[in-house]
């Protein structure tokens, strides 16, 4: 028979605090990379921030309401670290607690699930400009303590606990790319932050388990499956390069406590030391993840690249069809376009098939149950005269996404809930806000200022009805 969606899947959104919240300097929050970074000329599209995003810090009821109005079962958000310890660590920041408490709350009044992300990119500045953030060990003691306030203060509410957001995605582009804070290219730095942030993501796992918390906790990351341009065995070769790196890399240690040893060889032979220390594998392999997050958005279509081929290319941030660049890693792999899908205006492929492809690898990899953590289509929204948005495109991109999932369960692959990016339109990190994702548009534009007001679009009520028909 075909399994279809349990009765209990959690039918979810996302944000994070960054992207949403606005009160950037409000209540006792101090700065966190990104107030600072998005700051710096020429970092962001058009240079935008998130000092009032779309304002949900002041306007969450409104948001819940329209989340229980629709039938939503959880909602995903982050926690800014800033809010709660301002100092980045030490004293708490009672209003902070409140906010989250609050929201908590309400989310609970209506039967929603929280489901809590503890770190989504914005470190205190404070702990950047002390000791290098990542870059330091420190940070896994302010990380954990940060994190020990949380699981206390809200322990007895939240079921679900998300430990870092794409770890790969911030570490790569913060310290190899350049283009997320602190704005650095130095792999040898970023390998190091990378080996000390999984420490810290171990350390905080074990934490939480070792405190008897009811829930559960996991990692989410951002799962791009490879696959070879064609049967070219050298391009099936860099394919299996680029899924090593860009993906077990990460992976292997979240879930089976070591790294891919091809990797290891190759950074050895690149000259770059991981500066692993006594005991740290023995703490990577102690803390097991309850699940996997995962965070889809497309595939990724590889071919071989010689040794003085392609390095990183330019992404597009602008909306420009087609200004994307091939970028890989000479010797390894390079990206390039998949000609069988299509593309959305920031060249991003869709490939709902993608998504099963990637549940049923990491199932048969990991055995893991699967909590997709984002997934969703970021585009150019119009509202009409009379206020609707007829995003007929992001809901034949969902709906084809959620049949994947539907067939990977079919399969065998555990899936706890799908959270779509996002809940309400909001700030794309490098994008700006004409790079919409939710299901409720903000009527704003790039400029600070704009109504915010909260318009549903076509999808909203699309997902409602999907919802009512899987409960
Ligand atoms: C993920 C992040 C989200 C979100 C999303 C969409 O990498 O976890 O925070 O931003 O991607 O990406 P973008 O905003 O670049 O379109």
């Amino acid at each position: 028979m075909l399994q279809t969606f349990p009765k209990d899947f959690l039918w979810g959104s996302a944000s994070a605090a960054y992207q949403v919240e606005g009160a950037w300097d409000e209540d006792g929050k101090s700065l966190s990379i990104w107030d600072v970074y998005v700051q710096e000329p020429g970092r962001t599209f058009k240079g935008t921030t998130g000092q009032t995003a779309v304002d949900h810090y002041h306007r969450y009821k409104e948001d819940v309401k329209l989340m229980a109005d629709q039938g939503l079962k959880a909602y995903r958000f982050s926690v800014a670290w800033t809010r709660i310890l301002p100092e980045g660590r030490g004293a708490v920041n009672e209003a902070g607690i409140q906010f989250y408490e609050n929201l908590i709350d309400e989310l609970l009044s209506y039967g929603i699930e929280p489901v809590v992300t503890l770190y989504h990119w914005d470190l205190p500045q404070c702990l950047q400009d002390e000791y290098g953030g990542w870059e330091s060990r420190q940070v896994i003691d302010d990380f954990a303590a940060y994190t020990k306030v949380l699981f206390e203060r809200f322990g007895d509410k939240v079921k679900y606990w998300v430990s870092l957001n794409e770890q790969n995605v911030f570490m790569s582009l913060g310290y190899q790319l350049a283009a997320h804070p602190p704005g650095v290219t130095d792999s040898q730095r970023m390998y190091r932050a990378n080996h000390i942030a999984n420490l810290a993501n171990a350390t905080v796992i074990k934490q939480f388990h070792d405190m008897g918390m009811k829930g559960q906790i996991g990692p989410s990351f951002a799962y791009s499956p490879s696959y070879s341009f064609d049967a070219l065995p050298e391009n099936v070769l860099a394919s299996e390069n680029a899924e090593d790196l860009n993906a077990h890399f990460w992976l292997d240690v979240y879930l089976l406590g070591r790294y891919p040893r091809a990797i290891l060889t190759y950074l050895e032979k690149q000259g770059v030391d991981l500066d692993i220390r006594e005991g740290d594998m023995k703490l990577l392999a102690s803390a097991k993840p309850d699940f996997l997050g995962i965070n889809y958005y497309q595939s990724n279509t590889i071919k071989f690249n010689p040794i003085d081929g392609v390095g990183q290319g330019k992404m597009n941030t602008t909306g420009e069809k087609g200004s994307g660049e091939e970028g890989g890693l000479p010797g390894m792999f390079k990206r390039v376009a998949n000609p069988h899908v299509e593309r959305t205006n920031w060249d991003w492929e869709i490939d709902p098939t993608g998504l099963r492809i990637a549940l049923r690898r990491l199932t048969s990899r990991y055995d893991v149950p699967i909590l997709i953590t984002e997934n969703g289509l970021g585009e150019y929204d119009k509202k009409t005269e009379d206020n609707l948005i007829h995003d007929d495109y992001r809901i034949d991109f969902l709906q084809k996404h959620v049949d994947e999932i539907e067939a990977a369960i079919s399969e065998g692959v555990r899936v706890l809930g799908y959270c779509t990016w996002s809940y309400t339109d909001l700030l794309s990190w490098l994008n700006g806000y004409q790079k919409r994702y939710g299901f409720v548009y903000v009527d704003r534009e790039e400029e600070e200022g704009g109504p915010l007001t909260r318009y549903k679009k076509d999808s909203y009520f699309w997902y409602k009805d999907l919802i009512a028909k899987h409960s």
